[in-house]
């Protein structure tokens, strides 16, 4: 089906030089989009090109932290001279910090904060004015099941992940009439550095209880892998989703519909 394709389409996805954000731009470009990616430091960049590169693509990279405002409108004015008008914005870049809350610092919370909900506030709306003078604009913020649900150590996270939802809501709301989508993509558990202490082997060679429950927890009785994102990303990306505003799509193998294993 033709409006699947990203033939001509430039999409910038933050924090790509691994992880999911790599595999939504490496899907986003098998189905015909220019690729633009930014992170933190040049190492990370350089990296990502390469990787990029192996795969055939030939991605643009730029050096930007996205809680920097006055770095963020430089880098977005730079892409558009550089490349062009970015048509997809893919809010990746985020982290997370496991502390139970009554030993969190505020200084941390903040920090959780400014990247995962900040971040995606001062890119998309760097991005936004050119959107609306081209007519059309597709936002896709990385969301998680911390958008719905809580856990023990992740109070900032979940509280930064929830208000991403509400703001994929309201950037809906405010830019819906100029032609703009925007959407959340919501991981279940995925299989990255992000979620790697969460599955190291313990000291006798089994599961660490957490991946165990995981499986547990999961339909699908599996951890997501980035390449399971791939497909329903280049769906809000594309015109196929036209019609679709202010959604949050869980890619999560089931763990929403889920109530759990009796014990
Ligand atoms: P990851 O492996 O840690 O990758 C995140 C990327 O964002 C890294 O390249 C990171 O760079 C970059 N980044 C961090 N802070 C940044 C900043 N201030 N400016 C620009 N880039 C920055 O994480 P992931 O698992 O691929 O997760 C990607 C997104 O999906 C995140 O928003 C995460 O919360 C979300 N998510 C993940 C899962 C999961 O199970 N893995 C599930 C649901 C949602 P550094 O290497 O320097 O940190
Ligand atoms: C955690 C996890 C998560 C996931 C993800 C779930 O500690 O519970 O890291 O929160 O990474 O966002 O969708």
């Amino acid at each position: 089906m033709s409006n699947f394709s990203l033939k001509g389409k430039i999409a910038l996805v933050t924090g790509a030089s691994y992880g999911i954000g790599f595999a939504i731009a490496s899907s986003m470009a098998e189905a015909g989009a220019t690729i633009v990616f930014n992170d933190i430091n040049n190492e990370l960049i350089e990296k990502g090109l390469a990787a990029y590169k192996e795969k055939g693509i030939q991605a643009h990279g730029y050096v930007c932290d996205v809680t920097n405002e006055e770095q963020v409108n430089a880098t977005v004015a730079q892409i558009e001279k550089e490349v062009g008008v970015i048509d997809i914005l893919v809010n990746n870049a985020g982290i997370i910090k496991r502390i139970p809350m009554t030993e969190m610092s505020a200084k941390d919370f903040r920090q959780v904060i400014d990247i995962d909900l900040n971040g995606p506030f001062i890119v998309a709306k760097a991005v936004i004015p050119a959107m609306i003078k081209k007519g059309h604009g597709k936002i896709i913020n990385i969301c998680s099941m911390m958008s719905e649900l809580g856990r023990e150590t992740v109070s900032a996270y979940a509280a930064a992940k929830g208000g991403l939802k509400m703001l994929t809501r309201n950037i809906a709301s405010e830019y819906g009439e100029y032609n703009i989508q925007c959407n959340g993509l919501g991981p279940g558990y995925i299989a990255t550095p992000q979620t790697a202490p969460l599955r190291e082997k313990q000291a006798d060679g089994s599961r660490h209880p957490f991946d165990s429950f995981i499986i547990a927890k999961t339909p699908a009785a599996r951890w997501g892998t980035p390449e399971d994102l791939a497909g329903p990303a280049v769906f809000l990306a594309s015109d196929a989703s036209n019609f679709v505003n202010g959604h949050i799509l869980y890619v999560d193998g089931g763990i929403l519909a889920y109530i759990g294993k009796q014990p």
